[in-house]
């Protein structure tokens, strides 16, 4: 029985190969909220703790008060409503809602990316579940550890065509890493947040992606040959407790890695929400588009329907002011009639 409840801190279970698990870990670190780590070694824990929510997904949150929650995305709202400081939603109700789609985009888009590079490489995967299943059992011998990841290796390299990771897939998927890389990688040197010069939910969603680019073997090369920077950036975002910034001022455009990833959202993120949306009402068993002259083809998830409704009211709830100001940045990169309908 845990004593969370006399506990002054949040315990986040959570682990360094989940990519969602750093993006919560950073975000309270960033936020110096206190908390600590379950993680490393403590795998009866973390299940337990999946038994606290509905949907067993990782990170899991254990609040000072003895509950639990998960998804990250509204945790992170959810830490605003009780923490004032050093909140992670730009100031500007314009740059909020870009936030939001680009958190969106990292965690639903980019991720597919992530798990193709962890997962779709034979070489690879042999060694990618021994060295999650050392993560999760750390401490446990060689030999429980090398049993449990080759157990963990089957699992996930099952899941591949569920996820998307298909080797028709592979070159879209490809291009999402290489499109999220090549946006952010001109503009880190000197700018290396979206918003001003203090980290925002989007900073953080990329960097839960991209930091997995810094363990996985498949990924490593490319990526760091490609996007030196960004790469080293992924390890500076891991704690960012210290950092003090401000949102954009008046005169400050937004960083144009920002309008990239809009791009990025308007040619092939939003066109999937919304095939998906729209293979969902049809009851049809795919759902397909193309983009950067690649297709994807995959299983309709209703969560990410969840995700376009929630950016369509996201976008119905700002003011006619933000909306004068976004309207035409959204219309010249495609994202508007899909927010809109
Ligand atoms: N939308 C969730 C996604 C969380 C998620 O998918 N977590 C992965 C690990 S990174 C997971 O636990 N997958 C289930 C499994 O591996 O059994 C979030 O933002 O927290």
């Amino acid at each position: 029985m845990s004593n969370a409840s006399s506990s002054p801190h949040y315990r986040l279970y959570a682990h360094i190969g989940s990519p969602y698990s750093m993006k919560m870990r950073a975000v309270l670190r960033y936020r110096r909220i206190p908390h600590v780590v379950i993680g490393a070694g403590r795998a009866a824990d973390w299940l337990k703790s999946f038994q606290q929510v509905r949907v067993p997904v990782m990170p899991v949150l254990e609040y000072p008060d003895g509950t639990f929650a998960n998804d990250s995305t509204p945790l992170i709202l959810d830490l605003e409503k009780r923490h004032a400081d050093r909140s992670v939603i730009p100031e500007r109700e314009a740059d909020a809602f870009l936030a939001s789609l680009i958190e969106d985009l990292a965690d639903e888009w980019l991720s597919k990316a992530m798990y193709a590079y962890r997962w779709a490489f034979p070489e690879h995967t042999k060694w990618t579940g021994r060295l999650i299943a050392f993560d999760q059992h750390f401490g446990g011998g060689r030999e429980y550890i090398e049993r449990h990841g080759h157990d963990f290796e089957t699992r996930q390299v099952g899941r591949n065509p569920l996820v998307g990771c298909t080797e028709a897939n592979m070159p879209l998927l490809m291009a999402i890493a290489e499109h999220v890389l090549d946006a952010l990688e001109p503009n880190i040197p000197m700018r290396p947040f979206l918003f001003g010069s203090r980290p925002s939910n989007a900073d953080f969603a990329l960097f839960g992606q991209l930091c997995q680019f810094t363990l996985d073997l498949a990924a490593l090369e490319p990526c760091q040959a490609r996007a030196p920077y960004t790469m080293r950036w992924c390890h500076h975002l891991h704690d960012l407790s210290g950092h003090e910034g401000t949102w954009r001022g008046k005169r400050e455009d937004v960083s144009p890695a920002a309008d990239a990833l809009l791009r990025l959202a308007g040619e092939a993120y939003l066109p999937f929400l919304e095939a998906n949306e729209a293979a969902l009402a049809s009851g049809a068993e795919r759902v397909r588009i193309e983009a950067h002259g690649h297709t994807y083809e995959g299983t309709p998830f209703p969560y990410q329907r969840r995700c376009l409704e929630a950016l369509r009211s996201g976008y119905a709830a700002l003011s006619s002011e933000a909306r004068s100001r976004l309207d035409p940045t959204l219309e010249a990169h495609h994202c508007l009639s899909v927010l809109r309908a």
